[in-house]
């Protein structure tokens, strides 16, 4: 965590998070802010246009970013989310993490590492390899299997309750989902990994995620919160 906040941020002392929608990994973000319970402020950004105040408190410029009420700064999504829910976790989210027989940080690096990888490579094919659109959505295919087999009855990744898994996991699903969805519909034969996407589709925690907010200006009659 490193202090670089612009001089305004300095004097507004309230928490700040840099976000971008449709981004997975801000879309965890903004759900651990959401099951917290906590407001927070938020900036919707533009990452063909990053503000200069965003490069500033985050070189490294990917989304999310939180700057925090001491001025340091968050810049990896999953430490946002122990963040938040370190703070104020009523759902009990963090549960798994307390498990010595869950490995939680392996599940979720595999997905933000190797998951992603495929995914991207699947998802935006013509950047890459055309040709090897579908080797790619097989090997993403090959790792949700590993979740499939993880959904326990009640139809969560760990227990009986939505917990950090949904929140990280998921919004990278909805990406898979989202690459080719008549293809789901029809191929995608994981049925507890569908159904649970889309019962989180359809949460009201996901819904009020994914509203739509004005792209940050800086200018402090416009500040926006989240939730
Ligand atoms: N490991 C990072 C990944 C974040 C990430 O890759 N975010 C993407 C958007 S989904 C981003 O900001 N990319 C930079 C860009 O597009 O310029 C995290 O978990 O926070």
């Amino acid at each position: 965590m490193k202090e670089k906040h612009s001089s305004q941020d300095k004097i507004n002392r309230e928490l700040v998070l840099y976000s971008f929608r449709r981004c997975p990994f801000a879309i965890r973000a903004r759900l651990s802010i959401y099951y917290s319970t906590i407001k927070c402020q938020i900036r919707e950004i533009s990452l063909k246009n990053k503000p200069p105040e965003f490069i500033l408190a985050s070189p490294k410029a990917t989304v999310p970013v939180l700057l925090k009420e001491d001025l340091l700064v968050i810049e990896e999504s999953f430490d946002i989310v122990k963040w938040f829910l370190g703070q104020s976790d009523p759902g009990g989210l963090l549960i798994p993490l307390n498990d010595k027989n869950e490995d939680v940080d392996y599940f979720i690096s595999l997905f933000d590492n190797k998951f992603k990888f495929h995914l991207d490579r699947y998802k935006y094919s013509s950047r890459y390899d055309v040709t090897q659109r579908q080797k790619h959505r097989d090997s993403a295919y090959e790792i949700l299997k590993l979740i499939d087999d993880k959904i326990t009855e009640s139809g969560f990744i760990y227990g009986n309750k939505v917990s950090v898994y949904e929140l990280c996991i998921l919004p990278l699903v909805r990406q898979f989902m989202i690459a080719d969805p008549l293809w789901f519909e029809e191929h995608f034969k994981l049925e507890k990994v569908k159904k649970s996407l889309q019962g989180f589709i359809d949460s009201h925690a996901f819904k009020v995620t994914m509203k739509k907010y004005d792209e940050w200006i800086n200018d402090k009659s416009k500040i926006q919160y989240f939730p």
